[in-house]
């Protein structure tokens, strides 16, 4: 990705197939230039009409003309520097939609003499010109990228500047501390205490809770990222299979009569009610003899401890005696805050529901529908186990800089039990006040900048 500021860039900001329209964003010191030398108010290009002598914030309508000829009608809307996206002189061109003709519109801006932009590279020129902080420029790709509507609210939230104002807030603390820790030391040499060291120290322990409450909102952050993990157990046979294609409405898993069909497990991605689920079918639980059987037992294990939730489910065929055993293994082995008791195949056989389980059947809509209903109800309490409405950390590089201002801050904590010299807390409150520019950007690198920016799509 190019550093340089002094060129112009010009990129199809919509995505790539067809629609109503297509908006093509030019953005940089000759983005009027350019404009002006392809949009013309009327079929003759003869007629120029200069960007400049335009209010900033309007659209026009006219044509877009290479070398008379005609390409498409489109609309083009202005925004001046620096009350822009990226703080430049940009111009939007929406045309019709479809890639050919956008296609060829770009392609006459890159000869008119703007550059292909890079992925993330309009977003990259708001941050370098100081129109958003680092935490609001990944908070754009995330915004793109969230597939969810509290992944949306998330995103939307950071992208207000929540992080931003929580970590404006917490230097403001630290440089607080700083200076007191500062005077203090100024003070030292003439036999005075400023302030006492345990007061130093509630300070900085304080902040630090602070900070922690943020990192540890990561969890729920990476449930709304990549969605609440549920598992689907229960002895072979039980249905498992049948009820992960049931809610996915498809047959990705094979079903059969036959105990053991599921070796390994399958996973696949669901929206419901605006929730991310990640489905997990297991290998049916059982003694095995079968070797690839019960690695595929084990396994089943492993993701019912690491799922956020579980659907357990008991054949309604089975003998009550049977349906019993079965429930005793439910109740001893999982959480009844993370579990469904499901009763499967309950066309077959109906039974008495009580607490959080329920009657299931594949062929029947309004069970399925009712299951859907208590799985988003449980995701819901997984999700908010945080505290809704607070802030949610779901950025990793944001929660790797706030532990690293933890550890700074508890580095002098140390120093200052240990009688060490007061320069050398500040050095800790320094360093940790360094972390804690990293995340709005205040402090960076290229090397952080274009680990950020790569990952944009073209065109933002
Ligand atoms: N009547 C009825 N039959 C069902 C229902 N759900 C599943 N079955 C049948 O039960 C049998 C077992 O289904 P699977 O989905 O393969 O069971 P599983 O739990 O995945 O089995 P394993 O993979 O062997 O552990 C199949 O013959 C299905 O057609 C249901 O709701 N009603
Ligand atoms: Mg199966």
């Amino acid at each position: 990705m190019q550093q340089s500021l002094n060129d112009t860039i010009s990129a199809i900001a919509t995505p790539i197939g067809e629609g109503g329209i297509s908006v093509i964003r030019i953005s940089g010191k000759d983005a009027f230039g350019i404009a002006s030398k392809i949009f013309f108010k009327h079929k003759d290009s003869s007629v120029t009409l200069r960007m400049e002598d335009l209010h900033s914030h309007t659209a026009h309508f006219g044509y877009i003309i290479d070398r008379e000829k005609l390409i498409d009608e489109c609309l083009l809307t202005i925004f001046k520097a620096p009350h822009s996206y990226t703080g430049e002189d940009v111009i939007e061109l929406s045309c019709h939609g479809g890639s050919f003709v956008a296609g060829k519109v770009l392609e006459l801006i890159l000869s008119r003499g703007a550059r292909h932009a890079g992925p993330g590279e309009f977003t990259k020129r708001a941050f370098l010109n100081g129109k958003i902080d680092l935490s609001q420029a990944e908070a754009v790709a995330d915004l793109i990228k969230s597939r969810t509507e509290s992944a949306h609210q998330s995103s939307l939230k950071q992208l207000e500047g929540e992080l931003s104002k929580f970590v404006a807030d917490a230097r403001a603390e630290l440089i607080r501390i700083t200076s007191l820790v500062e005077l203090e030391l100024d003070f030292a040499e003439e036999g005075l205490e400023f302030v006492s060291k345990s007061e130093i120290k509630n300070l900085i322990s304080d902040l630090s809770n602070k900070i922690r409450s943020i990192t540890d909102s990561y969890i729920a952050g990476k449930v709304i990222r990549e969605g609440v993990s549920l598992v689907i157990a229960g002895k072979p046979n039980s249905g498992k299979s049948s009820l992960f294609n049931r809610l996915l409405d498809s047959d990705r898993a094979i079903v059969s009569g036959v105990a053991g069909t599921t070796r390994d497990f399958l996973e696949e991605s669901l929206v419901i009610n605006g929730v991310l689920f990640r489905l997990i079918d297991t290998a049916g639980i059982r003694s095995s003899s079968d070797e690839v059987e019960s690695e595929g037992i084990k396994r089943s294990f492993r993701k019912i401890s690491e799922a956020d939730l579980a659907l357990y489910l008991i054949d309604s065929s089975i003998s009550e005696s049977e349906k019993r055993e079965e429930e005793e293994k439910f109740i001893e082995n999982f959480d009844p805050q993370k579990s469904i008791l499901v009763y499967s195949k309950s066309d077959i056989s109906v039974n008495e529901v009580s607490g959080s389980s329920l009657n299931v059947s594949i062929f029947d809509e309004v069970s399925i529908e009712t299951l859907r209903r208590e799985m988003t109800k449980s995701a819901y309490l997984v999700q908010n186990s945080v505290g809704a409405g607070e802030m949610v950390l779901t950025n990793f590089r944001h929660k790797v800089c706030l532990e690293k201002v933890m550890a700074s801050l508890e580095d002098a904590v140390i120093s200052l039990d240990k009688e060490i010299s007061g320069e050398f807390i500040s050095v800790d409150l320094r360093a940790a006040m360094n972390h804690l520019g990293e995340i709005t950007g205040e402090i960076t690198n290229d090397e952080i900048l274009n680990n950020i920016f790569g990952s944009f799509c073209i065109g933002k």
